[in-house]
């Protein structure tokens, strides 16, 4: 089954943005099977955004994501990945849609709220550098059978 990982980032903690944020997932019919509220090290910051590791942000947004503290989530169902992505909305808020997440509460690129993995070989990444194994419940809702055929 596909899983992404998902992460509120501290200013939507800070702004109180967690419950809302969950809810949207879990009313779409996804399934919550890892969850943890913690303070990002250095160390682990500099790995989830090594991609970006040359760009002029890079800095400030290891400084940003260590800040305070986050809500590391792992989401799965069929098609999670693409569609969590659509209901974060364009990486800079101004551009996000209405109706997603960065563009109901967001104004600026570098205060997004929100992190969702991008592609399913970045999904399997990030969800195994956050999370061990042990971590993550497999588990089904008594509700699936009315949330899919
Ligand atoms: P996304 O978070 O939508 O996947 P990304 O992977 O391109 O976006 O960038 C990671 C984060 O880096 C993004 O959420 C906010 C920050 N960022 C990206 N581009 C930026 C820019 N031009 N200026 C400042 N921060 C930026
Ligand atoms: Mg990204």
């Amino acid at each position: 089954m596909e899983r992404t990982f998902l992460a509120i980032k501290p200013d939507g903690v800070q702004r109180g943005l967690v419950g809302e944020i969950i809810s949207r997932f879990e009313a779409k019919g996804f399934t919550l099977v890892g969850l943890k509220f913690m303070q990002v090290s250095r160390e682990l910051a500099e790995q989830h955004y090594g991609v970006h590791r040359e760009k002029p942000f890079f800095a400030g947004l290891v400084e940003f994501i260590t800040s305070g503290p986050v809500v590391a989530m792992v989401w799965e169902g069929d098609g999670v990945i693409a569609a969590a992505r659509k209901m974060i909305g364009a990486t800079n808020p101004l551009n996000a849609e209405p109706g997603t997440i960065r563009g109901d509460f967001g104004v600026d690129i570098g205060r997004n709220i929100i992190h969702g993995s991008d592609a399913p070989e970045t999904a399997t990444q990030e969800v195994s550098l956050w999370f061990k194994d042990e971590e993550l419940v497999s588990w089904q809702s008594s509700l699936s059978s009315w949330i899919r055929e």
